[in-house]
């Protein structure tokens, strides 16, 4: 075998290390600044519940399995398996929703497609990126066995500069999504477990020595930091320079090991807030190559117990959204998609958004940034995982490096979240500490936050207070809650009175709370799945939230009604989780304009900024 993939494996490695050591994290190789061949489309596939394609009948890995792409040479040859132009799946995209006999299928696909390279002396070097698989991922070229990526929705990379050759190229790659109990997340989600390439392919060709990222930051003292790493044998004592749009331009020198560091005055340049989201054309420049960036400017800080945005005051109008598609069934990958999903929260009035429960694709956090949405950004630490597993933790780990490497320039992610609903027992706050830690060293700029549940104290069976002191409140910088009073237990208007008791004087949000509605269902305020219950719990849980002295923010479950293979029951749910404001085509349930209504007349004692462009006429 070529050594050199597991070279590239290791120089990988070793440049995170290092970025990592001097603090910037540097992303992987980025599809918008070079010469970047998409693949995708239609790949051939094979389901291989068994996984023969990777191991034989005695379980031994194979070495010639399906990733050789064999075609027997004439009758006498045996191959059992051939990946057909008949058989294919589209990339991006997940397998459950394109063919109903994968809808509910655990385990492994492989997928194979060809592309054709010829070589260019300017453009030495190249990498296959995946924008993310879902969950574990294991890549070949051209038979060579590249690596593997054990996270299911962050972007991943391999350099193929030696594997690559002239004519036609063959991608395999054997995506498996079984679920399991020591990864992230474990065994029991209440969403899809969508598997395949759910997100876009690259074949990327760079210079030999190019920018690999750059960063940007607003400070509180108005000072614009940053910095960029050069890769590439030459990447120590370069001249890098740097100009931020309408507000001026530096350079530096590169260390030995890439890294050059700037800061400019950021003077009265505009800033990014919901009201007008301005961004900025930021570029990072060497001889040969450019990194190219819009960016937005802006502060955020908790500070006496509130989030401040620019230095003001804010609260968050929010919803939360799942990464399903708005018109049709499945995952959403697409600009377009993402132009759907977070023009109808929007229109619903939010100025925030929560991107439950991992990270979404790359698309969302640009549009969030073009349309001056706040987002929470988060992975999937869920429910019941082996939290006192290393290796659960390093994935876990992998997912927010992942995720903050690719995002980390996004004016519009505010807070960073370590997870939802976990409990707090020692092992799960020892887990979720270390995490929180973990964000802070990557990213110091943002807030950090998880859902947590709060206690419940009753007095007479009755719910009187509830009192946020999960520990791992003492690392975070926002107090979050999850609280379903008046469906999972209790009556709606029993959340009317009831006091919020925080064991730290830090912001609070409700990450979380909604009921099951089945849009157009008839039936009284009291009949749970009805349109007039849904009213009726609103009213209740966000008027009650919004005038809570002590709230500095709510997102309702959830934008729109989501796949969940816990949701049985035939006839009112048919594996929807019905708690969205629209249903699963689209259509919008009469929560849906009562929560619009009620943030509109929401006016908080305090600068709320949100540009709500309802267009005319909507039902308000
Ligand atoms: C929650 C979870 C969310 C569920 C939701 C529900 O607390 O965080 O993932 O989908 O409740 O509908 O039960």
């Amino acid at each position: 075998m070529n050594t050199a993939p597991r070279l590239v494996a290791f120089f990988l490695c070793a440049f995170f290390a290092r970025a990592m050591a001097s603090s910037p994290l540097a992303g992987i190789v980025r599809t918008t600044d070079f010469d970047t061949v998409s693949l995708d489309g239609d790949w051939a596939v094979i389901p291989d519940r068994f996984d023969q394609g990777r191991y034989d009948f005695l379980s031994r890995p194979r070495h010639d399995g399906f990733w050789m792409d064999r075609r027997a040479k004439d009758e006498t040859e045996r191959v059992e398996y051939l990946f057909s132009d008949e058989h294919t799946l589209r990339v991006p995209g997940d397998w459950n929703t394109q063919d109903e006999r994968f809808f509910f299928y655990e385990g492994s696909m492989w997928y194979r497609t060809a592309f054709n390279y010829e070589a260019d002396e300017q453009l030495p070097r190249s990498f296959l990126r995946f924008d993310a698989a879902n969950k574990v991922a294991e890549v070949w070229l051209n038979g060579e066995r590249l690596g593997m990526h054990e996270v299911g929705f962050t972007p991943f990379a391999f350099e193929v500069t030696e594997s690559v050759r002239p004519g036609e190229n063959v991608v395999v790659v054997r995506v498996d999504n079984t679920r399991r109990p020591d990864l992230v997340p474990a065994m029991v989600t209440d969403w899809w477990n969508y598997g395949g390439i759910t997100r876009s392919v690259h074949f990327v060709r760079t210079p030999g020595t190019f920018v690999r990222d750059a960063h940007i930051e607003l400070t509180p003292n108005r000072t614009v930091t940053g910095w960029a790493v050069v890769d590439g044998a030459n990447a120590g004592k370069r001249s890098v320079s740097f100009e931020l749009e309408g507000v001026g331009a530096t350079g530096g020198v590169t260390d030995d090991d890439g890294l050059v560091r700037f800061e400019l005055n950021a003077g009265a340049a505009p800033r990014w807030t919901p009201e007008d989201p301005r961004l900025l054309g930021f570029t990072a420049s060497i001889e040969g190559h450019r990194f190219e960036d819009r960016v937005g400017l802006r502060t955020i800080e908790a500070r006496d117990g509130d989030i401040y945005l620019n230095g003001e005051r804010v609260f968050l109008e929010g919803i939360c959204i799942h990464e399903e598609a708005l018109s049709r069934r499945g995952r959403a990958y697409s600009e377009a998609d993402a132009r759907e999903l977070l023009g109808l929260a929007k229109e619903l009035g939010c100025n925030y958004v929560r991107l439950a429960h991992y990270p979404h694709n790359e698309h969302m956090l640009r549009v969030a940034d073009e349309l001056g949405l706040m987002v929470w950004a988060e992975i999937p630490v869920y429910w019941k995982m082996a939290y006192e597993s290393e290796r659960t933790l390093a994935l876990a780990k992998t997912h927010l490096r992942e995720m903050i490497a690719r995002d980390h320039n996004r004016a519009s992610v505010i807070i960073w979240s370590v997870g939802n609903e976990t409990g707090d027992d020692p092992a799960v706050t020892a887990f979720r500490t270390e995490l929180g830690r973990y964000v802070k060293s990557l990213d110091p700029s943002r807030l950090l936050s998880a859902a947590m549940f709060a206690r419940q104290i009753r007095e007479d069976g009755e719910l009187v207070r509830m009192r946020v002191d999960d520990p791992f409140g003492e690392i975070a910088d926002v107090l979050a809650i999850n609280e379903y009073v008046g469906w999972y237990h209790d009556q709606p208007e029993d959340i009317s009175g009831v006091e919020v008791e925080l064991a730290w004087n830090k912001p609070f949000v409700i990450s979380e709370t909604g009921a099951g509605v089945k849009q157009g269902r008839g039936g009284s305020p009291e009949a749970i799945w009805s349109e007039a219950f849904g009213v009726r719990y609103y009213r209740e849980q966000l008027g009650w939230a919004l005038s809570l002295e002590n709230c500095d923010g709510v997102s309702p479950w959830i934008l729109k009604d989501f796949l969940s293979p816990r949701r049985a029951l035939y006839g009112v749910q048919d594996w929807y989780n019905r708690k969205g404001l629209v249903s699963e085509t689209g259509e919008r349930k009469d929560v849906f304009s009562e929560v619009q209504r009620m943030y509109l007349e929401h006016e908080p004692d305090r600068v709320l900024k949100s540009n709500r462009s309802i267009p005319e006429g909507r039902d308000r």
